[in-house]
């Protein structure tokens, strides 16, 4: 097999433009933009001529329409550069290459403009990412909704030292787990992280590791160069000095240089004839050009190491690289954040043919005719479609999400029953929902779902506890048509799974509806992954149950207390903790909605539940009643013309505020109770409405919350409550200047009974009567009295 030569000097040429344009953009931002304040664009110049090969051969001439790409997050100029060549970026972003607006650091979806498949920035996110889409496509496969749509390969670039992330691991096994296929990884073995040389023998580990996995191993060390100079006489002593050669000393030649390859050559290799001749017919130059010419860097030997693929299993591509090869600091172990001088820079640049004044003229410098790489870059099958960003349409949500009324029951066990309503149900919804879980599906009451619509995997498999007659309440039936994915325990692969889902309508053109459940504390342990997917803008809701120390003989280890100020801080995530079953299906349904609102008008959706049975209102739900609970809150008590105090809740402690509400009512006639939903929202409506009228001095618009507390004189004492940090509601009292008391919990790990622990950390109905007293004044109020133990 050989590659035609015409088509090499093309790739060949437009990768020293890459590389060119890349190093230019870099050192544009450090060197020559007035506006960056002395910033320094490091950590970009190096790694980025690492990849600089690998992905000229993949996105000229590998890659197709349909493929997805996640690329190593300080390799950014390297795709912004080539976007620039195939006419999808701008010199305008370039220029302002990590300044305001401009092409970012790390390849952004939502933020940059050239079509960027996955983010990447967080190491190891982006790899994985590229896996759990892959099934994610295999899934929109099975369900029939490929149309005439060819499977696309998931492919990541990953760098040797990023291999360190352990999430790359947990997916690996989940991959394995779920015959995977169509992913291909790129090791850039350049031998280097950030800080130092990485240990020798990695590519071994790597190789073992991948193999077990079930994945094909490409190994792509040796250069065309090289690979003749090996067949030449004495070339074998040749390959065998390089690959005895440690990873720290290669890396310390190739930044010193032909002279000190020999030097070295020489001296452990002795006058041996014929490898002595070898290396002696070589200037300077061509030694050092023989010596980095490694598999990663020449463009035959990758271009043949992709084609060479002709089947959908999983390849891990291990291309040897020097890290900063061809600029002055290559292999310098401290390049990392290397930059490259104005001196080296103008010398770099007199090599290329560069006017000064045309560095960013498309094909400047090149010997070759432009009209003809212009057509190699229009004919670039990558390039074929051109922007590759698809859409889908809406999937309607039927009015109410009704669900089977009892007078008791937990908002985890309603999540349930409005998924089963679904379930049983022919809507269209119900069809795009998938469900995922890490392990966590029967305790999190999904268990109705799954019996109704299946399990997914690509082969059938039966429930051998249901062929055997076997009693059990749930039935683990595996079908290419199911809709749950079953995930093991890592929650780091529950989020990627749900970015991946979320992102379906974008990448496959066809929308999924993913939900997925886990135990609320964590959310923590997958907390990068979560906020990775909403960065991506993937959509999807979140159920964590149980939460807080609600779950009380659950064990106090899975108590959570942050979550509720995740859920407010978390960018693109709207948060909801009903505290009833009614208010759930009202979210749940708007959640819906929200998770296809195009761009900042939604976002994804987390809902904090829990196991607790409490007595749930009997009402009906007015259109007003309706929206208050997804903007955040209502009144559940209207506060009376002198109210002086208001008990405001969240979540799983209804019955305590409602209990406190009817002592304190009874000196305070006027007191108020509101039920927040969404804390999240509350917030968030009122620093939006804040912004609007400084913005737009005039204008009057108050947000939900100040609305709701509008009636209240400044008098009036608030005193929150939930199971959760009492920060999560403390901020009320700015909104209108009223005093709080705010009650929630401050530390975990003790367990008892609820009543035990609201009591310990003072959120039963006697602290909310205490903390309303220190509120106000009058008589004191009565108290709930405990049975004596
Ligand atoms: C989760 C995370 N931790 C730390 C970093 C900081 N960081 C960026 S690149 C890097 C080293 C990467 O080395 P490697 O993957 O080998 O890529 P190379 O620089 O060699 O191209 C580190 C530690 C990060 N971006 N993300
Ligand atoms: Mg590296």
């Amino acid at each position: 097999m050989g590659i035609d030569p015409a088509r090499l000097e093309m790739l060949s040429a437009l990768n020293r433009k890459v590389l060119w344009l890349s190093s230019w953009t870099i050192h544009h931002a450090n060197h020559i933009r007035s506006n960056t304040d002395g910033l320094k664009v490091g950590g970009h110049q190096a790694s980025s001529a690492s990849l600089a090969n690998i992905m000229s051969a993949l996105y000229f001439s590998v890659l197709r329409p349909q493929d997805r790409v996640a690329v190593k997050p300080h390799a950014s100029p390297v795709f912004h550069a080539i976007q620039y060549l195939f006419g999808h970026q701008t010199r305008d972003k370039l220029e302002n290459f990590r300044g305001y607006k401009g092409a970012q650091s790390y390849p952004s979806r939502t933020k940059d403009t050239d079509d960027v498949d996955f983010s990447t920035g967080s190491v190891g996110l982006g790899v994985a990412q590229t896996l759990f889409s892959s099934l994610v496509q295999d899934y929109v496969k099975a369900h029939g909704w490929m149309k005439d749509r060819p499977e696309g390969r998931m492919i990541a670039l990953v760098g040797d030292a990023e291999m360190d992330e352990g999430n790359i691991f947990e997916a690996l096994l989940e991959g394995w787990k779920q015959s995977l296929r169509n992913t291909w990884w790129v090791v850039d073995y350049n031998r280097q992280s950030l800080d130092a040389v990485v240990r020798e023998g990695l590519w071994a580990k790597f190789e073992s590791m991948f193999r077990n996995f079930g994945w094909d191993v490409v190994i792509v060390k040796y250069g065309k160069l090289m690979q003749a100079a090996f067949a030449e006489p004495g070339g074998e002593a040749l390959r065998r000095w390089i690959d005895n050669c440690p990873n720290q000393m290669y890396a310390a030649l190739c930044f010193q240089g032909g002279a000190a390859f020999r030097k070295h050559l020489q001296d452990d290799i002795g006058d041996q004839g014929q490898v002595s001749q070898l290396i002696d017919r070589r200037s300077d130059e061509e030694l050092l050009a023989l010596m980095s010419n490694l598999g990663g860097h020449d463009m035959a030997s990758m271009i043949e190491a992709f084609e060479a693929i002709d089947h959908d299993r999983p390849v891990c591509f291990i291309a040897y690289t020097i890290k900063g090869v061809g600029l002055p600091m290559q292999g310098h172990k401290d390049n990392h954040a290397g930059l490259m001088t104005v001196a080296q820079m103008e010398k770099w640049r007199a090599a290329q043919n560069i006017r000064p004044g045309h560095e960013w003229d498309r094909f400047e410098g090149l010997p070759q005719d432009p009209a003809k790489l212009e057509a190699f870059l229009a004919a670039a099958p990558f390039n074929r479609e051109g922007r590759r960003r698809l859409t889908a349409p809406e999937i309607e949500v039927p009015r109410e999400l009704t669900f089977k009324q009892s007078s008791q029951m937990s908002t985890q066990q309603g999540f349930g029953l409005i998924l089963n309503e679904l379930a049983r149900g022919n809507t269209e919804l119900a069809s795009r929902i998938v469900t995922t879980s890490p392990d966590v599906t029967v305790s999190t009451n999904l268990g109705a779902w799954v019996n109704r619509r299946g399990l997914f995997a690509k082969a059938e498999n039966h429930d051998l506890f249901r062929q055997e007659k076997i009693p059990s309440a749930y039935t683990w039936e595996f079908s290419p048509k199911g809709q749950h994915i079953e995930l093991g325990i890592a929650e780091m692969n529950l989020f990627i799974m749900l970015s991946a889902l979320g992102l379906s309508h974008q990448i496959n053109g066809e929308r999924l509806l993913p939900v997925g459940t886990l135990y609320d504390p964590f959310i923590e342990r997958g907390l990068d992954a979560l906020n990775y997917a909403c960065y991506q803008d993937a959509r999807f809701m979140v159920a964590a149950t149980p939460s807080g120390i609600t779950l009380a003989p659950e064990g106090g280890a899975h108590q959570s207390i942050a979550t509720p100020l995740i859920g407010i801080a978390q960018d693109g995530l709207a948060s909801f903790e009903p505290a009833f079953v009614d208010e759930l299906s009202v979210i749940m349904r708007w959640g819906f909605q929200h998770m296809q609102r195009e761009g900042g008008e939604g976002g994804s959706v987390y809902l904090r539940l829990s196991t607790r049975t409490i007595e749930q209102p009997q009402r009906p739900m007015s259109p007003t009643l309706h929206q208050e609970i997804t903007e955040g809150a209502y009144w559940l008590r209207k506060p009376g013309p002198n109210c002086d105090i208001v008990i405001a809740y969240t979540g799983a402690v209804a019955p305590e505020a409602i209990e406190a509400v009817g002592f304190i009512g009874e000196s305070h006639r006027d007191v108020g109770l509101l039920a927040i939903t969404s804390a999240d929202r509350l917030h968030a409506g009122w620093t939006t409405a804040r912004k609007l009228r400084r913005d737009r001095r005039g204008v009057q618009y108050l947000s939900h919350i100040e609305n709701l507390l509008a009636p209240l004189s400044r008098d009036c004492g608030i005193v929150t409550v939930i199971d959760g940090h009492p920060a999560t509601l403390g901020w009320l009292g700015s909104v209108r200047g009223n005093r709080v008391e705010a009650l929630g919990v401050e530390h975990f790990g003790q367990t008892g009974t609820i009543d035990d622990l609201y009591r310990h950390h003072g959120m039963d109905a006697n602290a909310i009567i205490d903390a309303a007293e220190s509120l106000t004044v009058g008589a004191p109020i009565r108290h709930h009295r405990k049975m004596a133990v």
